[in-house]
C-alpha cells in the first residue's frame, strides 16, 4: 500500500473504497451483513473468498454464546435520553440505563422523592428540567486506571454536570454550573498538582461553549461575551471555581499528573454567527495551569458573577501574558479544531484539526516548560502538525504507541503513528505515520478504544459512533438510528466487527476491563432514613390531612392488604423492598394516580401524592417477580 503522508480528498476516498470492498467482504462472509445491505452483499459477491480464518475468529468475538458475559464494560452517553447506558462488549449488548437528567418511567426516577431531589425541584415540586443532551461520560481514576468510584455525564442543554455512582449503577447528583450555557466537554482529573499522595481523582472539569453575557443581562454585542471553565469538587459535587476566558471551550482533556488541563477551542474569533467563528486559520487548544488557578484563589485574586459565590479566576490573554504568573496559555491550532485527548504515554494531548485535515500533537513537558519561564514560545509546544484526512474529530489510543482519528467528511478512522508523526514534522519525510485506514458507515463523530484513555490502554477494540447509519439497518421510518461500529484494533490492519443501531445521539463512551468495577446488587437496608425496617412498623399514620402510608413489599405480597385514605389527603406513601435476594425487584403502580416505581432488593423510596380521586384503586407489582405476581396488589379505598 502506498503512503499517503498528504492525503487529498480523491486519494483518500479511492483508497477508502477499495478498503471498504475488503472489509465488507470479510464481514459478510463471517455473516456479520449476510443480509443487510447491498454494498456488503456486492462486495461479498466479487470478493475473492480468501478471508482468512482470523478475521473470522475476530468477529466471532462479538457474538458470545448465551449465558457468556462480556469482557469489559462501555459507559455510553445517552444522549438526548439524559441518561447513561451500560453496554458489554465486545458482544455491544445494552445491559442497563442509568437515568440522570430525564425522567424515566420504569424505576420511576423523576417519580419518587428521592430521584426528584436529586434532579432539582421547582417551588411546586415539579421538576426544574425534562430535557438534557449529554455528551460526554468520564469515570474516576486512581493511579492512571479507572478506580470503579465514579463517573460524571454533561447535559449540554440545562449545564448541569451528573455523578453516577459506579457500586450500584444511579445518579446520585446533579450540579447546576452557575453562568454556564452549553456545557460540553468534561474531564475528571487524575491525579492532584501538588499533593503527590493523591493520585486519584478529586477534581472534575467542565468547558462552556457558548459565550454570554456575565452575568447574563440580555445585551446584544457579542464582544462582550465570555465563557468560563469550571472545576467541580468530585466527592461534594459543589463548584469550587471558574476560569473567565477569552473564545470558548469545547472538548476537555486532563494530564496524568494533575498539572494541566485543556479544552479545545474552535471560537478564539468570539464570534456570535458561524460564520465569524470560521474567519480564523488557526484556533487554539487552552491550556490551565491548575496549581496557579488554585493558589490564585487562595490568594482572594478572584471576582465573582451575579448571584453566584464561585470564584472566578481571570484567565483571558490580557491577564496572562507573563509566562511566570500566568493560570492559562492559549497554544495555536488549526481552524476551529475539535476534540482534545490524552496519549496513555502520558506526554502529549492531540487535538484534531475538524475544519483543517491535520491533528496537533502538544507536548505537556513543553507547556510546562513554557509556564516555568523555560520555552520562549508556547506554540513550540506544538511537536507534530500533520495530514491525516478531512474532518478529524476524535483521537483514541492502543497504548502501542499509535493513535485512531475519526475523520468525520472521509467517514473514515485512520491509524497514525504518533512518533513517526513526530520525526514527519521535524523534517523525516521519509517517516511513515499514517499506518492504515479503515471506512467506517457513516461520519464518525467520537471513537474510543478499550481503556484508550487510561495508562493502561491496551489496544485490543476501538467503538466507532457514526452519526449516519443510512443503509446500515431495516428502514425504520425518517428518523434512522445511529451506528455504533466495533472494530478489532489488535491488529497492524483494523477490522470491522459489527454494527449496532443506538438511539440518538450518544457522542461520546468508556470502554474498560470488567474487573475494575465491582457493582453491589443488593442495597443497604441503613443506608435508607425513611426505610420501613419490619412488616409490622407498616400502616397509615394521620396527623391531620397530612398521611404517610408505609409498606414493604416481600414476593409475593405487600405488608398491607389494604389501606383507606380520605379525599384531599396529602399522602406520602412509603415503600421498602424487604426481599434480600439479587434480582428480586418489585415495582408499585397506581392507577390514575401517575404513580409508578420500582423497589430493588432492600431499596427504599418513597412518593408524594394528593388523594384527590375517590374510589378504590388496585396497587399492583409491575415486576414479575413470583409465580403469584399478578395477586400481589393492595387495595388503596379513597372515601369521598
Ligand atoms: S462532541 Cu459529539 S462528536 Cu459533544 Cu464530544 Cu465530538
Ligand atoms: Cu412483586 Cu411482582
Ligand atoms: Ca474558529
Amino acid at each position: 500500500m502506498s503512503q499517503d503522508q498528504k492525503p487529498t480528498t480523491e486519494n483518500a476516498l479511492a483508497m477508502g473504497r477499495r478498503k471498504f470492498m475488503n472489509t465488507a467482504a470479510l464481514a459478510s462472509l463471517t455473516g456479520l451483513v449476510a443480509c443487510n445491505n447491498k454494498s456488503g452483499a456486492s462486495a461479498s459477491a466479487e470478493a475473492s473468498g480468501s478471508a482468512s480464518a482470523a478475521a473470522h475468529s475476530a468477529a466471532d468475538v462479538t457474538h458470545l454464546k448465551p449465558g457468556e458475559l462480556d469482557t469489559y464494560y462501555g459507559l455510553w452517553s445517552g444522549g438526548h435520553s439524559g441518561d447513561m447506558r451500560v453496554l458489554g462488549l465486545p458482544s455491544g449488548r445494552e445491559i442497563h440505563r442509568i437515568p440522570c437528567f430525564v425522567p424515566d418511567a420504569l424505576v420511576g426516577w423523576g417519580i419518587t422523592n428521592e430521584s426528584k431531589k436529586v434532579m432539582g425541584t421547582r417551588p411546586d415540586g415539579s421538576l426544574k428540567y425534562n430535557v438534557a443532551d449529554t455528551h460526554h461520560t468520564h469515570a474516576s481514576y486512581k493511579d492512571g486506571n479507572y478506580d470503579g468510584r465514579y463517573a460524571w455525564i454533561n447535559d449540554k442543554i440545562n449545564a448541569r454536570v451528573a455523578r453516577i455512582r459506579l457500586d450500584y449503577f444511579i445518579c446520585d447528583k446533579i450540579t447546576d454550573l452557575p453562568n454556564v450555557q452549553g456545557f460540553h466537554g468534561i474531564f475528571p482529573d487524575k491525579a492532584d498538582p501538588v499533593d503527590e499522595k493523591i493520585n486519584y481523582t478529586t477534581r472534575v472539569f467542565c468547558g462552556g461553549e457558548f459565550s454570554i453575557p456575565l452575568p447574563n443581562a440580555g445585551i446584544e454585542d457579542g464582544s462582550k461575551y465570555r465563557s468560563l471553565f469550571t472545576c467541580v469538587d468530585a466527592e461534594s459535587m459543589e463548584v469550587r471555581w471558574q476560569v473567565l476566558i477569552d473564545g470558548n471551550c469545547d472538548l476537555v482533556a486532563t494530564s496524568y499528573d494533575g498539572k494541566l488541563a485543556a479544552t479545545n477551542q474552535y471560537n478564539t474569533e468570539m464570534g456570535v454567527h458561524y460564520e465569524d467563528m470560521m474567519a480564523a486559520e488557526r484556533d487554539a487548544c487552552l491550556f490551565f495551569n491548575v496549581a496557579r488557578i488554585e493558589a490564585a484563589v487562595k490568594a482572594g485574586k478572584f471576582k465573582t458573577i451575579g448571584d453566584s459565590k464561585v470564584p472566578v479566576v481571570d484567565g483571558t490573554h490580557a491577564a496572562n501574558s507573563d509566562p511566570k504568573t500566568a493560570l492559562t496559555a492559549y497554544v495555536s491550532v488549526p481552524k476551529n479544531p475539535h476534540g482534545v485527548n490524552a496519549s496513555p504515554d502520558a506526554k502529549y494531548f492531540i487535538c484534531a484539526g475538524k475544519l483543517s485535515p491535520t491533528a496537533t500533537v502538544i507536548e505537556l513537558a513543553k507547556v510546562l516548560d513554557w509556564f516555568d519561564g523555560k520555552l520562549e514560545k508556547i506554540d513550540d509546544a506544538i511537536v507534530a502538525e500533520v495530514e491525516l484526512g478531512l474532518g478529524p474529530l476524535h483521537t483514541a489510543f492502543d497504548g502501542r504507541g499509535n493513535a485512531y482519528t475519526t475523520l468525520f467528511l472521509d467517514s473514515q478512522v485512520v491509524k497514525w503513528n504518533v512518533d513517526a508523526a513526530i520525526k514527519f514534522h521535524k523534517g523525516d519525510k521519509n517517516a511513515k505515520y499514517v499506518v492504515d485506514r479503515i471506512d467506517v458507515q457513516y461520519q464518525p463523530g467520537h471513537l474510543n478504544a478499550s481503556q484508550s484513555e487510561t495508562r493502561a490502554a491496551d489496544g485490543k477494540y476501538l467503538a466507532v459512533g457514526c452519526k449516519f447509519s443510512k443503509d446500515r439497518f431495516l428502514p425504520v421510518g425518517p428518523l434512522h438510528p445511529e451506528n455504533e461500529q466495533f472494530i478489532d484494533i489488535s491488529g497492524e490492519k483494523m477490522v470491522l466487527l459489527a454494527d449496532h443501531p443506538v438511539r440518538g445521539e450518544p457522542h461520546d463512551f468508556i470502554i474498560f476491563k470488567r474487573d475494575l468495577l465491582r457493582p453491589k446488587q443488593v442495597y443497604n437496608l441503613d443506608d435508607f432514613p425513611l426505610a420501613v425496617k419490619d412488616p409490622k412498623e407498616s400502616g397509615v399514620f394521620r396527623n391531620g390531612k397530612k398521611v404517610t402510608v408505609k409498606l414493604t413489599s416481600q414476593a409475593p405480597a405487600f405488608s398491607m392488604r389494604e389501606f383507606k385514605l380520605k379525599k384531599g389527603d396529602e399522602v406520602t406513601l412509603i415503600l421498602t423492598n424487604l426481599d434480600k435476594i439479587e434480582d428480586l425487584t418489585h415495582g408499585i403502580a397506581i392507577p390514575k394516580y401517575n404513580v409508578q416505581f420500582v423497589v430493588n432488593p432492600l431499596e427504599t423510596a418513597s412518593v408524594n401524592f394528593v388523594a384527590d380521586k375517590p374510589g378504590v384503586f388496585w396497587l399492583y407489582c409491575t415486576n414479575f417477580c413470583h409465580a403469584l405476581h399478578l395477586e400481589m396488589r393492595t387495595r388503596m379505598i379513597v372515601e369521598g
